[in-house]
């Protein structure tokens, strides 16, 4: 019965990796630059999309609205977000910015939390992954040409990727797609062979069956009398006949159920 329900599951994980892969496909990721004021957000913006959309100076707190460009990473369309610098401001209208960049990153599919690489860590920059943590992040050193010939780049005490720039030099731009075209292939790639898309109400629905399942393996392990089983068991089913369009039948319930005592 393990075995079968591992295979089951099994199933189930690729075709919703797919799910995430075909809504990737169709919608694209949101990106979202944050950091602290003046580590080069809008300089990396800019240098990816080729083209000046966003103001930059050597000025802090000079980005004070969301700027947005629209690019294509290998076949994934791109909404890149631009931030205001986050930081501990009086300025009104710059707290405004730093509360949206703030909104922006939550919603983001992927964070680039960009350093100054001249500076490192700060205790800044820790106030910040706190804010981001738990979201799908990759670390930019920036300003890496203003490091002297022979110094190492600080380093980051986070887990996640660290892709090294200069902006201002269009450098480390090809190094920044393909460290996100890794994120997006992360998981999906076995799933690409299954050739089928599903739709949201399909992908809710296997999720569910997902969770049963999960949970009648660990019913099992936890050696709970067989009554526990079916009920995740018959959620799982439930959740399944909802793409398959079977519902669950009498006589279906009868033959699943005819030999363990619980009502239905
Ligand atoms: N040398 C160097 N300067 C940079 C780089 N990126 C940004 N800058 C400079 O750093 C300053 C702040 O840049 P900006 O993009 O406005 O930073 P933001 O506040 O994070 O958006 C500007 O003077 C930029 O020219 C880089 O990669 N190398
Ligand atoms: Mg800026």
């Amino acid at each position: 019965m393990q075995r079968q329900l591992r295979a089951v599951l099994t199933q189930v994980n690729q075709i919703l990796a797919t799910a995430d892969r075909g809504e990737l496909l169709r919608a694209g990721i949101k990106v979202a630059i944050v950091g602290r004021p003046n580590v080069g957000k809008s300089s990396l913006l800019n240098a990816w999309s080729r083209c000046d959309r966003a103001i930059v100076t050597d000025l802090p707190g000079t980005t004070r609205d969301l700027v947005e460009s629209q690019l294509v990473v290998g076949e994934i369309p791109v909404q890149v977000l631009d931030t205001a610098g986050i930081r501990e401001t009086a300025d009104p209208v710059e707290r405004l910015g730093v509360a949206r960049s703030q909104a922006a990153a939550q919603a983001a599919d992927l964070v680039l939390l960009t350093l100054d690489a001249t500076v490192g860590w700060t205790a800044a920059d820790q106030v910040i992954y706190e804010q981001v943590k738990g979201r799908s992040l990759l670390v930019i050193l920036n300003k890496i040409d203003l490091l002297p010939p022979g110094v190492m780049p600080p380093n980051v005490p986070i887990d996640a990727p660290v892709v090294k720039t200069a902006a201002a030099q269009n450098q480390g731009l090809e190094a920044l797609e393909q460290a996100i075209l890794k994120r997006v292939r992360a998981g999906s790639l076995e799933a690409a062979n299954l050739d089928l898309a599903i739709n949201q109400r399909q992908a809710a629905a296997l999720t569910q069956a997902q969770l049963a399942l999960e949970q009648v393996q660990r019913t099992i392990a936890e050696q709970m009398p067989f009554d526990f089983w079916t009920i995740d068991l018959r959620g799982a089913i439930q959740a399944l006949g909802e793409i398959t369009g079977e519902g669950m039948t009498e006589p279906m319930l009868a033959r699943i159920f005819s030999r363990f005592c619980i009502g239905k």
